[in-house]
């Protein structure tokens, strides 16, 4: 069963780099959700080496974080040669690649992203906070795309239970994981990007 979202678009992402930053919080949703969209990224031709992933506590903490994505990849054109990543610049650590059935041992390019992906899981029933933290990081990633003028995919579940966490990622019996939406999206807006520059 697929939702009711837009039928898929297919581009060719092989000149593309991907940065992707996910929370840690509710990581059993998050990974299914993180596997899917990179098997659609790879499907569409993004070279494994052309995907930075960047990881932080929360969800709250995304908008910074892709932020600061999105600058460090901005020094590095600016200073290309100097061999440094995003993620070393963010002091990311490649354990948090290995755990992904995708992940391959090349080492990650260089240069500015075409498309960011923010993705978190917010569960009402976890958090007091829920609507602040929602609308805050929903409000961020949409400040922090139209300040860079880079695409930032959002790819936060709010959700009200486990339950219907679980459904949109895939993980319910005829369920559509919504990882891979996000990575069809961020294929289609890089390249869209690249297109109104
Ligand atoms: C504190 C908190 C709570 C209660 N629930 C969630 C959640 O469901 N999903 C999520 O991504 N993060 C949650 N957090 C953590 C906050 O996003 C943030 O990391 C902390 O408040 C530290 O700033």
């Amino acid at each position: 069963m697929h939702n009711k979202g837009p039928k898929p678009q297919l581009h060719d992402g092989s000149n593309l780099r991907i940065g992707i930053v996910h929370a840690r919080w509710n990581d059993t949703i998050i990974e299914p959700l993180l596997a899917g969209t990179k098997a659609k990224l790879l499907e569409c031709g993004v070279k494994e080496s052309n995907i930075v992933m960047q990881t932080v506590p929360g969800s709250w903490e995304l908008p910074i974080a892709v932020q600061r994505l999105y600058a460090a990849s901005q020094v590095q054109s600016s200073s290309a040669g100097s061999g440094a990543s995003a993620g070393d610049l963010l002091g990311s650590s490649t354990a948090d690649l290995a755990s992904l059935p995708t992940a391959s041992s090349s080492s990650p390019s260089t240069g500015p992203f075409d498309a960011i992906i923010a993705i978190g899981v917010l569960i009402k029933g976890e958090t007091m906070h829920f609507e602040y933290i929602a609308g805050s990081v929903s409000d961020g990633l949409m400040r922090v795309s139209l300040d860079t003028g880079v695409p930032v995919i959002f790819g936060v579940l709010t959700v009200l239970s486990e339950e219907q966490a679980k459904a949109r990622a895939g993980l319910s019996p005829g369920s559509h994981n919504h990882g891979e939406d996000w990575g069809l999206a961020a294929v289609e807006m890089g390249v869209k990007r690249k297109a109104w520059a």
